[in-house]
């Protein structure tokens, strides 16, 4: 993969190093606002992500000095788009964000910069975020006449709770790096010249992880909050069964009787 077609790419960048990938969002001219070619570029590199087992981690960054302004607002009065947002955002929106949230590997945002709009929402659909001191997160639909979308209205609450969600959704108020760790909006924030070293060391750990077990892992927490608990727990039993019979299960075992760290394959 993954690095397949890469040569192609003008809007986004892909590297992979000992199963660790790291996906660059590269229109720092533009704060790494979307466009739609963007968007098409972001889905072919995360279908083929999907696709790779070589990828063990995701990490999902932006150039320069912001992680994304959302939505190109110059691209929408250039084509008119403005006019069938709704379509736009099914057709190339919600394809990028369902692939990225559904990803079997564990991914992470390293939060940059800036983060507005639906650049918030994809920091959001990220596993893990790990924000620079100099980070901030806006929920700036409302100021453009729109309302959240490519899953921060799932997202957001779930993260902070309904009536924080609605604050930061109804002003759109910026938040810094420090008050997004205290709403539990990001899992930590490090000084801006380490984010990159710090996002990699947490990817190395996961990438020392079972992939098909972190793969299920995910499913179970994501589908968990929409289940009763009865269903929570026969689909629990189901993802069990399946992560039992792989030899990273098996293995995992032996190295727990042998005193050793596991070596997990993938299978
Ligand atoms: O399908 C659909 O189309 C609907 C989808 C909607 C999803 C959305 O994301 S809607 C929300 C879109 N995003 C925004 O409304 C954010 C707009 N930008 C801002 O609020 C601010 O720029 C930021 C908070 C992101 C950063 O502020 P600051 O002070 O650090 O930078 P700035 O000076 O405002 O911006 C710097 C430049 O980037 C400036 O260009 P210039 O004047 O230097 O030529 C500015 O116009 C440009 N820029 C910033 N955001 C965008 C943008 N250009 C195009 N689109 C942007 N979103």
């Amino acid at each position: 993969m993954a690095d397949s077609g890469r040569e192609s790419l003008k809007t986004v960048s892909f590297t992979k190093v000992e199963g660790v990938g790291v996906l660059t969002l590269m229109r720092a001219d533009a704060l790494n606002a979307f466009t739609t070619e963007m968007l098409a570029e972001l889905r072919q590199v995360l279908d083929a992500i999907a696709h790779n087992k070589e990828v063990r981690v995701l990490i999902v960054t932006g150039q320069g000095r912001a992680f994304s302004a959302g939505q190109d607002l110059k691209e929408h009065v250039n084509t008119g788009g403005a006019a069938s947002i709704g379509s736009h955002l099914e057709h190339h929106y919600n394809p990028v964000l369902d692939r990225f949230y559904h990803l079997d590997q564990p991914t992470i945002a390293a939060v940059n910069g800036v983060a507005a709009g639906a650049g918030m929402s994809l920091a959001l659909a990220a596993d893990f975020r790990i924000a620079a001191e100099s980070a901030r997160f806006v929920q700036a639909f409302v100021h453009v006449g729109l309302v959240p979308d490519s899953g921060s209205t799932y997202l957001l609450p779930q993260l902070v709770g309904l009536s924080r969600a609605l604050e930061l959704s109804l002003l759109g108020e910026a938040v810094s790096a420090s008050d997004a760790l205290r709403y539990g909006l990001v899992n930590r924030v490090v000084p801006d010249a380490d984010l990159m070293e710090e996002a990699r060391a947490l990817a190395a750990r996961l990438a020392a992880g079972p992939p098909v077990a972190m793969g299920l892992i995910k499913r179970g927490l994501h589908r968990g909050p929409e289940r009763g608990f009865r269903e929570a727990l026969e689909y629990e039993a189901w993802l069990q069964a399946v992560a039992a019979r792989t030899a990273d299960h098996e293995e995992g075992v032996h190295a727990f009787l042998e005193k050793r760290r596991p070596k997990f394959q993938g299978r």
